[in-house]
């Protein structure tokens, strides 16, 4: 494909920025008074409001004519038809099939894969029944009230993300945690004041061979076959999700008890499949169905609405357009909703693992600024730290918004505080504060350069309902398809992640260096050479 610079739209667009990038938001506001509605799109119950970004008419239709020339709905049609379009592991791509409907067809290599994960999610459900019920014991005869999944990157991020976001509707007898970590802190902080006899370990891994899930894995199982004197306890306090039966075999797991998925979902894209046991569990098969029909939901939208009318295309668009265009490095996600938490922490994976590629689709270097630094906090807890930056600093920094009409807490009158916050923060980065503004108020000539705020901030605001299993199932997928319109833009391999799997065998050399009785002969550079000799000398007090 040619690369995106070259197409017409691109340079159309590049000559249109030049004309409009100094147009200040306050007067594309003035001009148009109804740019709120206009610039605004509904979809799979989420409202997004994208008038607060630094975009006119034209804008908006040289982004949609250049969705077009790069093919976005064409490679979003072969990925729901399960094509090969992960080229770089020729792998299909369905996370989508993950929640369609029963009786839906999607075949990859002649084979309709809808039936094997219908199958799954009801092994899932019958075995969430059985610990949530009391029925599944421990090798005591207890019966199971924590549940750990021992998990790490893509097998874990959405799992504890999900968990913090739908706490409200888990059962709140039982608890949950994530270790992900092979700092042994995390798995010794995990289990310190659990009892053994209650606990259900979840392995989690899509290869079973990850070093950090393997680790924290056998010290469990040395935990529990400790403190509970047998062997034979490692059967009902270890379940497994994987796509590895022989691994899981030889670790000591029964396949009866595994869950499994497949080399078309990838990691970042997986915690809809086996790998949210741990959020069935905690909310039960109903709500589990019902956050699989909002990611279903937001996948007919991303399939039948029009471009213009498409919420994560108009979302990937828009990061295109302050991406390559403004030069913009980063994107701050603030949901403004405490459960939501690690959502930030969760599309940092899924974007950046996605779309952090140097090459297109033909190898060769993509010519252009792709994926952005995506980081956030939830509102309102960043509006007293970073966000000072993002009002009066020297960078553009784009933002998501994203709040809720109702609230999950029964402090009704913390919500209009709350959502006042995403309201005032989205028009004050927009509008900010003239001189003029701050003269009127009172405020002493010297200070106002300091207090000026320039405002012309972009921002989407995303507001749903509730947050609700539902909801979040669609504003997951919101984001999936927003990554996926992005990559189609820049035409790369969105589902490859060569440089984690480069992470994944780095470590392995320097383990038995570090291990070793003897004094090992090193062979790196000078710098690492030095930091290993020295942690071998001060580490002893370990
Ligand atoms: C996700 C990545 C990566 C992966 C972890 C865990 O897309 O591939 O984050 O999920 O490295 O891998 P395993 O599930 O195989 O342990």
């Amino acid at each position: 494909m040619a690369r995106p610079t070259d197409t017409p739209a691109w340079r159309a667009l590049q000559s249109h920025y030049e004309k409009i990038k100094d147009l200040h938001l306050r007067r594309l506001f003035a001009e148009d008074p109804s740019r709120g509605q206009k610039l605004a799109a509904e979809g799979a119950g989420l409202y997004l409001d994208y008038s607060k970004n630094r975009i006119t008419a034209e804008t908006v239709g040289l982004l949609l004519q250049l969705a077009k020339e790069r093919g976005v709905a064409e490679r979003r049609d072969a990925m729901f038809r399960g094509e090969k379009i992960n080229i770089t592991e020729k792998r299909a791509v369905l996370h989508v099939a993950l929640r369609a409907p029963k009786g839906v067809e999607i075949r990859v290599d002649g084979k309709d894969v809808v039936p094997e994960v219908h199958a799954v999610l009801d092994k899932m459900a019958q075995f969430s029944n059985r610990v949530r019920s009391g029925e599944w014991k421990g090798h005591t005869g207890k019966r199971i009230r924590n549940v750990i999944n021992i998990g790490i990157g893509g097998s874990y991020l959405g799992p504890e993300m999900a968990y913090a976001a739908l706490r409200d509707v888990s059962d709140r007898a039982m608890t949950f945690r994530f270790v992900a970590n092979v700092d042994g802190a995390a798995f010794a902080e995990a289990t310190h004041d659990l009892d053994p006899a209650e606990t259900l370990f979840i392995i989690s891994s899509k290869t079973f061979t990850t070093l950090e899930t393997m680790t924290n894995a056998a010290t469990a199982r040395r935990w529990i076959v400790e403190k509970l004197g047998s062997d034979a306890a490692v059967a009902r306090h270890f379940v497994a999700v994987s796509t590895n039966e022989a691994e899981v075999r030889k670790f000591g797991i029964d396949t009866a008890n595994m869950f499994g998925f497949w080399d078309w979902v990838g990691g970042r894209y997986s915690m809809d499949s086996a790998i949210g046991l741990s959020t069935m569990i905690a909310i039960g098969p109903e709500n589990y169905r019902e956050l699989l029909g909002g990611f279903r939901a937001m996948d007919e939208h991303f399939c039948t609405a029009p471009l213009e009318k498409n919420l994560p295309v108009l979302m990937g668009l828009l990061t295109v357009w302050y991406n390559n265009f403004f030069g913009a490095q980063t994107i701050g996600i603030m949901p403004y909703s405490d459960n939501l938490r690690r959502f930030p922490a969760y599309l940092q994976q899924l974007q950046m693992e996605s779309n952090g590629k140097h090459v297109d689709l033909d190898g060769n270097h993509v010519g252009v600024q792709t994926g952005p630094i995506i980081w956030g906090e939830p509102g309102t807890d960043g509006q007293h730290s970073f966000y000072q930056l993002i009002h009066q600093g020297t960078k553009l920094i784009p933002c998501d918004l994203i709040g809720f009409c109702r609230p999950l807490s029964a402090l009704k009158e913390h919500h209009d505080l709350l959502m006042s916050n995403v309201f005032a923060q989205a028009e004050a980065l927009a509008f900010g504060k003239t001189p003029e503004e701050l003269k009127a108020e009172g405020s002493p000539d010297f200070q106002t350069p300091f207090r000026v705020c320039e405002g012309n901030r972009p921002t989407n605001v995303i507001l749903a309902d509730k947050l609700t299993p539902r909801t979040l199932g669609s504003l997951v997928a919101l984001y999936e398809h927003n990554v996926f319109t992005q990559g189609a833009i820049w035409d790369i391999d969105s589902f490859d992640q060569w440089g984690v799997e480069l992470g994944k065998v780095l470590a392995k050399r320097i383990i038995p260096e570090l291990e070793s009785s003897s004094e090992p002969d090193l062979k790196h550079d000078s710098s690492t050479n030095a930091l290993i000799r020295r942690y071998r000398r001060l580490r002893s007090g370990r």
